[in-house]
């Protein structure tokens, strides 16, 4: 399966972004936990290359602990600034707030030194699906910005006050224009970046099999009631499809409806917790 997808919407909104990004103080870049390295859009790192950047490592309550800390581990030592959320629970906002302070610090000294109170400006971006918009809700603690599961929620820019002296932008999520790593893109269709109308669910649920046959055995056995994960990826359909009466009469299984059932089971997070990006090894 080779994915390619880069909507007109998508343009329309990198365009409002690099117009946008003169605007403000910072960036607040939103990366998926599940699958950080797959969540970079070099685009975004050419655009903001001016700004400073606060990395939200988001959606933490769907990864191990353990696993989250390997990311911690490395954003600290590439000296970057970040923190780890759950954008739902928005326990994590007064770290994010004091470290917006932090990295502003500089900008905020200079109108003090003038006597001037300056709020902080900050444009936040990502790919699709990453918890934008619900961060954003989390911070202002109320529904201002529309949120969705699934990907190109989003559309115009949207700017929300907090109470704070910040102000956010909200924007809509945008992949980069091709795809060099497929593997990457394949995450992205994992943790719902993509669309699921430019994707082959069967062949997507055919890489979930093999990911889980080698990671996540347990989970998916007890999803499916299933003794192990056959070697045959047919088979395993056939297995999962019995088990749950997914029947298309005397024609045999339904394996469309298979295929949706294990895309959105993995999505879900209804096949164990999942962690399918990791940092770089230490040379
Ligand atoms: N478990 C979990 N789900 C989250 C978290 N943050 C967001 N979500 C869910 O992820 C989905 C996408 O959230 P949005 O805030 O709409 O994502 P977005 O980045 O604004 O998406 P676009 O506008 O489409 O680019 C929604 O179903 C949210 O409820 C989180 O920290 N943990
Ligand atoms: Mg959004």
């Amino acid at each position: 399966m080779h994915i390619q997808w880069y909507p007109g919407h998508m343009t329309k909104a990198m365009r409002m972004m690099h117009e946008s990004v003169k605007q403000v103080d910072c960036v607040i870049y939103v990366l998926d936990c599940r699958a950080v390295a797959s969540c970079i859009n070099p685009k975004f790192d050419e655009m903001i290359a001016s700004k400073p950047v606060l990395y939200i490592l988001s959606k933490c309550d769907l990864v191990e602990k353990e696993d989250a800390k390997k990311w911690t581990a490395y954003f600290s030592s590439q000296g970057k600034n970040f923190v780890v959320a759950d954008n739902i629970s928005g326990r994590q906002r007064t770290a994010i707030i004091d470290k917006l302070r932090q990295i502003n610090r500089p900008m905020l000294e200079k109108y003090a030194a003038k006597g001037a109170n300056k709020s902080i400006r900050a444009m936040v971006v990502g790919v699709p699906n990453t918890g934008k918009s619900t961060l954003i809700n989390s911070l202002c603690a109320s529904k201002r910005a529309v949120t969705g599961d699934r990907p190109g929620v989003t559309r115009g820019k949207q700017w929300v006050s907090l109470a704070e002296g910040i102000e956010l932008l909200d924007t809509p999520g945008a992949v980069p224009p091709a795809f060099e790593d497929q593997q990457k893109a394949l995450h992205l269709a994992f943790i719902g970046s993509i669309k699921e109308d430019v994707l082959y669910l069967d062949d997507l649920a055919i890489e979930i099999i093999k990911y889980c046959r080698e990671k996540n055995q347990a989970a998916f056995c007890e999803r499916y009631r299933l003794d192990s994960i056959d070697d045959d990826n047919v088979r395993v359909f056939d297995d999962i499809a019995k088990n749950r009466g997914y029947l298309l009469g005397k024609k045999g299984y339904d394996y469309d409806r298979t295929a949706k059932a294990i895309v959105y089971d993995f999505k879900n997070q209804k096949l164990g917790k999942i962690m399918l990006d990791f940092p770089p090894e230490k040379a």
